[in-house]
């Protein structure tokens, strides 16, 4: 019997590290162990002096539609939720630390934690058929690895709160339009087009990319250590409420939710 293909496959092109999510069942929802495949190639990579910038793709169906809601769900039921969902939360965190550039390659849908992660690389190409949004809201709870924080900075407060408050989710067109990607290209090239900018700052030195990444970074972040913590303490304080179960218990049942407000 043939090997199950990885969640996450990873290979090189000159001194460029690719990482593609590959989870098609599951329209590459983030679980753990995805997010742990994710962090391990790309932190290789970021130690690895022959390699000079990233990669990060998913597939033209789904860039990744979030984090796992199954997973997440079976987390809050669970003794020590708070520790577990802090340490996935850390998992987006360390994606945004990396020293390296690294361009996001995005189709299709790129909701939740899935636009969270698209947001912690540093460059966006999106294909044609890229879908943002902030869909939490809709299964009972809020974004909490940077939808309220980096997304509010980069495209402005009030799509942010539309966004986040009703679940709106942004075209590729409109992503562009708001400042949110760097271009959009048609799905059959967006991966081809993602490893050529990719490529073209593999070719600017090294020293002086990477500080430029950290300076970038710092303009738009320094304040928003704080934001980012009072997110994941409202982010954290939804787990306990009743509505976070009932979200969760609907998308599993298929089913439309019945809010209490409790
Ligand atoms: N998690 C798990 N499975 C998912 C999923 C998700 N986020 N999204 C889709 N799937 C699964 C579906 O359950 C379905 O599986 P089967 O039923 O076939 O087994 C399969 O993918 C195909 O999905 P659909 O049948 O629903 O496909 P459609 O084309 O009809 O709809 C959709 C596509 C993307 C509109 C729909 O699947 C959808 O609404 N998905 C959920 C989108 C969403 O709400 N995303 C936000 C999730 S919450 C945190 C860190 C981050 C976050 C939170 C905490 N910490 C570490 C604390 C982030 C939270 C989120 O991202």
């Amino acid at each position: 019997m043939a090997a199950a293909a990885p969640e996450v496959a990873v290979e090189t092109e000159g001194a460029v590290g690719i990482v593609a999510i590959n989870r098609p069942a599951a329209l590459n929802a983030l679980s753990i162990s995805v997010m742990d495949a994710l962090l391990e190639a790309l932190g290789g990579f970021d130690r690895d002096p022959a390699i000079r910038a990233m990669v990060l793709a998913g597939l033209p169906r789904a860039f990744a539609a979030g984090a796992d809601i199954g997973e997440m769900k079976h987390i809050a039921d669970s003794k020590g939720a708070d520790k577990a969902l802090s340490l996935h939360l850390a998992r987006w965190d360390k994606i945004a630390l990396l020293k390296k550039p690294v361009v996001a390659a995005v189709s299709g849908f790129a909701l939740g934690g899935g636009c969270e992660l698209a947001m912690a690389c540093d460059l966006i190409v999106a294909s044609e058929t890229a879908v943002f949004g902030q869909p939490e809201v809709q299964i009972g709870v809020m974004a909490g690895a940077g939808g309220t924080q980096r997304l509010t900075k980069i495209i402005g407060q009030a799509l942010s709160m539309e966004m986040n408050l009703t679940g709106r989710r942004l075209t590729a067109r409109e992503a562009l339009s708001f400042g949110l990607v760097n271009r959009v290209v048609p799905v059959e090239s967006y991966l081809v087009e993602a490893k050529k900018l990719a490529q073209l700052i593999a070719a600017q030195p090294p020293l002086a990319v990477q500080a430029a990444k950290a300076s970038v970074r710092a303009a738009v972040d320094l304040k928003s250590s704080e934001g980012l913590a009072f997110e994941r303490r409202l982010f954290f304080s939804l787990f306990d409420t009743r509505d976070q179960k009932e979200g969760m218990k609907a998308f599993a049942e298929k089913r439309k939710p019945v809010w209490s407000g409790q």
